[in-house]
């Protein structure tokens, strides 16, 4: 795909503004919408060879990553659970696990910056697959159906 093809596609994909008086849960389902368009489908498609892999591009898409990973978790608050939110009450109950599996997370998102740096597209495919478990293990914990 052509880079003003791909600008355009990703201009037209909207990113909610944030706003103050946002609730917890619409500020973290922000933030992690954000790191998605921003950097974790956009590195997908080179590493499903849907898009072209450009080193220095995917190496700053990873570095992205790592710039908005950890933010979401900031807004998880004791009991935000409100209208549209996904988010189970199994986070609040079992804080250990919720803790372990967001460390597991973000230690995942550093290595694929580390190895995105390396050009390895082998070893890049494989770092992404982490990350990808990663989100796939905590979902599966503790995110319940859309409503
Ligand atoms: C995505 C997305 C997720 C994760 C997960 C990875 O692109 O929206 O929730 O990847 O599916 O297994």
């Amino acid at each position: 795909m052509n880079k003003i093809l791909t600008a355009l596609l990703l201009a037209a994909i909207a990113i909610p503004a944030a706003h103050a008086d946002d609730t917890p849960a619409e500020v973290r389902t922000k933030a992690f919408k954000k790191m998605l368009l921003q950097s974790f489908e956009p590195m997908g498609m080179a590493v499903r060879e849907r898009a072209p892999y450009d080193q220095a591009k995917f190496a700053q898409q990873a570095e992205a990553l790592k710039t908005l990973a950890a933010e979401p978790f900031k807004h998880f608050p004791a009991g935000s659970i409100t209208g549209k939110s996904r988010a189970k009450p199994e986070i609040w109950s079992q804080p250990a696990k919720f803790q372990a599996d967001k460390d597991a997370f973000l230690k995942s998102v550093d290595n694929l910056a580390l190895v995105a740096k390396s050009g390895d597209l082998a070893a890049i495919k494989k770092s992404y697959g982490q990350v990808a478990q990663s989100c796939k293990t905590c979902h599966d914990a503790f995110r319940g159906p859309e409503k």
